[in-house]
């Protein structure tokens, strides 16, 4: 393979930068800035010299041979003082001496192709790079130590033994098929897709770990949910004021709550619009209910009026977790609570203490992250899933039908598209969809 270099830390001030090579000449191009040999796994102190023998920097330099390197190839980093000027004088000295750039991901899918890691691991450390979320980081983490592998190998492994069953039937088929074994495979089946089922729920319910859970604060104009947001944020990030309509449209910033990352949206109060603009509010804040995780209905605690009712009535059509928030219960609580009898409530106080709420939220949230480990990280994923288990939906038919080889045929696709999580058999067009997603250096 032809060396390809980059620089592997963010551009900006930092203590050290590092530029990375791997390629087949990548030992012998490093030496030609060290001047020095290189042990491998070794960290060497080291001048680095340009392409003129002009002195660069002076930094750590590690070798990691081949096949024992993250591409599998053979690999120099050079660590070198922060700060982008010393790192790109080094990798212009690299270019010098024959060195090509890297493409965005380049390094993984070396390391892809080379067979250090599945497409699976590759996902999740594009993902890792990403996210902002601890709990996500956890989550991708596993993912990395091959938590999807395993889910993918136990799936197939099954399918594979429905397969070894259909072989035997079609044996059979001139006799009576033998009914234990009829039943036996039927329930092999089922349990296959309520498995895919479970994951794919899962997945869509726990879409939100990566990016952030979206929490949207609804209400009828004034009962202080910008306020609330304000103070979740700690900042004055809203305006606030005592003139009902004052949001005009949805306010979106991203917040920690224990182990969460949170989205959270305030949003114009919900009412029988006065003009074109407020109306548009109004529309955005139904549809930042819709796209939530869970909503924060918030009321004052010191009156109902036919407004809230509406607010009421929209939530208690949604399937999604609402948290009933009274506020301003520094006034005195003067409404019936029984209202809100099918929901949690929080009573709260926007200008003073909000941490009962915050509290619920985070219950909340860790009831989401109780479950099975794995869950798909990608579109492309949840599509191999969705397509695997319309292939064993299909086999169930012909299986009724006693078509066994039209049976065998989808369950060896659907072996195939749940083995695509971890092996891509589209190798082309899956390989720059996977990696060309990835930041230069990757
Ligand atoms: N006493 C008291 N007043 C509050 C509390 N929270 C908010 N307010 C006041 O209520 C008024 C409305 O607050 P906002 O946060 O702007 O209300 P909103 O729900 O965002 O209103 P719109 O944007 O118009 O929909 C302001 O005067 C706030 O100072 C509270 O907990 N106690
Ligand atoms: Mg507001």
């Amino acid at each position: 393979m032809n060396t390809i270099a980059a620089i592997a830390t963010p551009k900006g001030v930092g203590a050290i930068s590092i530029v990375r090579i791997s390629g087949d000449d990548a030992l012998e191009i490093a030496k030609k800035l060290t001047k020095k040999d290189l042990k491998p796994r070794y960290a060497t102190l080291s001048k680095l010299y340009d392409y003129n023998n002009e002195l660069i920097d002076i930094g750590l330099v590690i070798y990691f041979k081949a096949p024992h390197s993250f591409t599998g190839e053979d690999v120099v980093e050079f660590q070198c003082h922060g700060g982008y000027a010393i790192s790109k004088l080094i990798l212009d000295t690299l270019f010098k001496y024959g060195v090509k750039p890297a493409e965005p991901g380049e390094f993984t899918k070396r390391a892809f192709l080379n067979g250090k890691i599945d497409a699976s691991k590759a996902e999740a450390i594009a993902k890792l790079i990403e996210t902002r979320s601890k709990e996500g980081a956890k989550l991708l983490s596993k993912q990395l130590e091959g938590e999807l592998q395993k889910f993918v190998e136990n799936v197939r492994d099954k399918l594979i033994e429905i397969m070894a069953y259909a072989e035997v039937f079609i044996d059979y088929a001139e006799e009576d098929l033998p009914e234990t074994m009829d039943k036996d495979i039927k329930d092999r089946l089922n349990s296959i897709k309520e498995l895919l089922e479970k994951t794919l729920e899962a997945s869509k319910r726990r879409e939100g770990m990566l990016s952030g859970y979206k929490v949207a604060i609804v209400g009828k104009p004034n009962v202080g949910k910008s306020s609330l947001l304000n103070a979740l944020l700690n900042t004055n990030r809203a305006i606030v004021s005592d003139i009902a309509g004052t949001t005009r449209d949805t306010i979106e910033e991203d917040i920690q709550i224990g182990q969460h990352l949170i989205r959270i949206v305030d949003t114009a109060g919900i009412r029988e619009a006065k003009d074109e603009i407020e109306k548009i509010g109004v529309k955005r804040s139904k549809e930042a209910i819709e796209k939530s995780d869970i909503i924060l209905a918030v009321f004052d605690a010191t009156s109902f009026t036919k407004e809230d009712e509406e607010i009421l009535n929209l939530i208690k059509n949604q399937d999604k977790d609402v948290i009933v928030v009274i506020n301003k219960i520094d006034k005195g609580l003067k409404i019936d609570l029984n209202k809100f009898k099918d929901f949690p409530i929080v009573t709260i106080s926007a200008k003073d203490d909000i941490s009962p709420l915050t509290r619920k939220i985070e219950e909340i949230l860790d009831t989401y992250n109780t479950e099975d480990n794995y869950i798909l990280i990608s579109a492309r994923q949840v599509n191999a899933v969705e397509n695997a288990l319309q292939e064993i939906k299909n086999a169930e038919e012909f299986l009724n039908t006693g078509e066994l080889e039209l049976f065998s045929y989808n369950i060896q696709n659907a072996i195939r598209e749940i083995s695509s999580i971890t092996k891509p058999f589209e190798y082309d067009e899956m390989l720059d969809k996977m990696f060309g997603s990835f930041c230069v250096g990757k």
